[in-house]
This record gives structure tokens, sequence and C-alpha cells, in this order.
């Protein structure tokens, strides 16, 4: 949720991996982690003089990223049993700091901004590597996708589209996920299942951008099924007392200034940078490769991925609030081929409802049956006991009139008897 400051104060950082991908080793005093980053370091020891040093993490609040006191404190023992003189790096009072979305901090004039995409890929993975998969309907095609991460109108969102999360699962039941966003327009948002169809095989150039009226902070941007390559950042300017000046590289709108415009639908300035190949500054060879990556507030990123991972993939801001609140969009990559890989018999939303209702209605049947039966039995105890009642009334009549004659005899009788 928090981004973090990093550092052990007195010893130097040898970089050698984010997020799990090797880079040529780079030299900091600090990193700074937004959520879902990783960073792997070294520590050469070499250059450490015997002591104890203080493991630090604080928190970085706000889109300055104003450095709050320490919440997180280590220590770590370094002994030289050898005696061995400490190397000394060449003197520097200022701190490099790693992952800045600013190359100037803001009131902090002894740090120097080292972006991310500085650091260079060591070329130990390739895409192919990732994907097994192999289809003839492969397309050569690059497909150019401006996703807007903000806040327009005060909705959590991507291009405006505020995200409804879909009910079922979207690669088995894609049927039932609406994923119609027609009700955005340039300037409005709306609701909906945003998703983003990919073609199979085709390159996917992304530019992830934080810019418009619902530009508010930097967004940690986490894809799921790939990893992608981070051809460029660019930043905003800013002086050292914190005043942003927002990148024009982007038009938001054809009638409104970036500044006054949602930017729900971004396109390069240059329109000839539609070829990614044409942007100055962009990374072709060694870009370092990540699957979280922080989009400056005012700035842009570009990412590459390749599309041979079918499948439907979430990608979201890793801020958690602002992910539920609706800045999150589904990769809908080679739909096609991506069912090919779903189980027979694979169970499904509310089919547990279609074997519920199997068994209701035998349950059912049977209590009807059982309900049946005694009921027939309960009608045979009745007219089994109006037989014995009807026989016993009979009985009865007979008897009293044998009785009733009797008497009238005796009473005949008597008086005479007498
Ligand atoms: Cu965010």
């Amino acid at each position: 949720m928090h981004v973090l400051l990093f550092s052990i104060p007195g010893l130097k950082l040898n970089v050698t991996e984010t997020d799990g991908f090797e880079v040529v080793p780079t030299v900091v005093d600090k990193i700074i982690m937004y959520p879902a980053e990783r960073y792997d370091f070294e520590l050469d020891l070499d250059y450490a003089e015997e002591g104890i040093y203080n493991i630090t993490v604080s928190i970085l609040s706000s889109k300055k990223l104003t450095i709050k006191p320490y919440i997180g404190l280590g220590f770590l023992n370094v002994s030289n049993s050898n005696n061995l003189p400490a190397k000394v790096y060449g003197h520097n009072i200022k701190s490099r700091v790693l992952n800045c979305p600013f190359e100037t901090y803001p009131n902090e004039e002894d740090i120097i901004c080292v972006p991310v995409n500085e650091m260079k890929d060591r070329g130990s993975v390739k895409d192919e590597q990732f994907f097994a998969f192999k289809t003839s309907q492969e397309s050569t095609e690059t497909a150019l996708h401006f996703l807007n991460f903000g806040f327009p109108k005060g909705y959590s969102s991507i291009n405006g589209r505020i995200f409804r999360w879909p009910t079922v699962s979207a690669l088995t039941q894609p049927s039932e996920v609406d994923t119609d966003c027609s009700k955005c327009t340039d300037e409005e948002t709306c609701h909906c299942s945003h998703s983003l169809n990919l073609k199979t095989g085709s390159d996917i150039i992304m530019v992830l951008l934080n810019l418009g009226t619902g530009a508010f902070i930097s967004h940690p941007i986490h894809m799921h099924g790939h990893t992608y390559k981070v051809l460029k950042m660019e930043f905003p300017e800013v002086t050292i007392d914190g005043n942003f000046t927002f990148t024009e590289d982007i038009q938001c709108s054809n009638i409104l200034p970036n500044i006054n415009s949602s930017c729900n639908n971004a396109r390069w300035r240059n329109s000839s940078w539609n070829d990614y190949k044409n942007i100055p500054g962009i990374n072709t060879v060694d870009a370092v490769r990540k699957d979280t990556i922080v989009v400056p507030y005012g700035g842009y990123v570009i990412i590459k991925i390749k599309a041979a991972n079918p499948g439907v993939w979430f990608m979201h801001c890793h801020i958690d609030k602002h992910m539920v609140e609706g800045m999150a969009l589904m990769l809908n990559e080679s739909f096609e081929n991506s069912r090919r890989f779903i189980p027979n018999g694979l169970p499904t939303c509310h089919s547990y409802l279609t074997e519920m209702s199997g068994k209701l209605s035998a349950t059912s049947a049977s209590q009807t049956s059982s309900t049946t039966d005694s009921t027939s039995n309960g009608l045979y105890a009745v007219v089994g006991v109006l037989a014995v009642a009807v026989l016993l009334l009979f009985g009865y009549i007979i008897w009293k009139r044998r009785t009733t004659s009797t008497s009238f005899n005796n009473e005949e009788m008597s008086p005479m008897n007498t």
C-alpha cells in the first residue's frame, strides 16, 4: 500500500535483479519500492568498515514522496577478522536513489535520482522462453494502446473506465461478462468490465500515462500473465521546490488542453511516433524487464509485450484501494486459443446449481413418493377404522334389537306371569 525507501546508511547497494530479472549490476545508496516491486542487491563488504549498520525503511508520502521517519529498523553486524583496510568509493556526498518517479527529488538537494529504466537488462531471458505456445495464426502486427491511470471526475479508472468486476470467470463464461464500455467518452467516465483484445502473436506497445484532470499521484502498474520490457520512461519536469510541469509528448484531446481533459483517449502529439521505433530515447536493445512499473505523475512509461500467452489476464494498479475502486482491466489475449486449455468438465460458476437442482428434483420426487405412500397408508388406516366402526355399529344395533325384543316380551309376559 505504501511507497517505501530502503537503505543501509554507510553501505552501497549493488542492485542485481528487479522483479526477478537480472540487470547489469547498478550501485545505489537507496531504493524506492512501490507496492509489488522487488529488488535484489548485494553488499560489497570490501568497502565496509567493521561495525554495526542500521537497515532502514521509511514511508514516502504524496506525489512529492516526502520522506517520513523510519518505520523499520534492523541491524547488520560487519566484522573484519582479517583486519583488511576498507576500500573507499569515490567521494560523493549526494545519495543515488533508484526508482524515483521524477528526475529531480523535490526538497531533497542531496539526492540524485536514478530512473529504473537506466538499469540495463542482462539479456538472460527471452520472451520465447516463457511461452511454448505456437500457432499458425500468428499476427505480425504491432498494436498501440494508450492507457491513462487516474481519477477523472473523481473516479479511480483506466481511460475513464471504472472497472466492474465480472461475477463469473471471464475465461470460462465469456458470454456472461459484459465488456461494453461504449458509455464512456473522451471526457465522461463509465462503469464496465474493461477488456483489451490482444491478437495472437502480435507485438503490443502500451503507453501507460498519468495525465489530465485525473492525475493525482504515481501508480505502480502490475500485469499478470506477462513480464514486459520498459522501453522508455518520461518524467514531468520538477523544480527543487516541488512544482511539476507535465509532459506534452501526449495529446489528451482535440479540443481541450491536457490539463482540462480527462485524457480518456490519448495519442502521440507527433503521429510519427505511432511507429515506436521513431520515438526519441526508446531502448529496443537492453531494456529492463519487469512486471510492475511506476507510472510517474505527469509522465508516461512505454512497455512492450508479445501476445503469446493465451488467456484473460488482469492488469491493475497495485495500490489495493485504487484497484478495487476501478483502476484495472482485463487483457483478453488470443481468446480463440485460450479456451483450448480449459479441461473438460471444469466446474463453472452456477454449475453447482445444475447439479443441486438435479439432486433437489430427485429428492423432491422421492419425498413426493414417500408422501404419497404415507397418504395411502393413512387412507387405508382410516378406511379400516371406519369399516370396524361400521361393523361394531351393526353389531350394536343387532344386539340392541335383540335385547329390546326380549325385554318387551318379558314385560309382556311378566304381568302375565305375575
Ligand atoms: Cu494507483
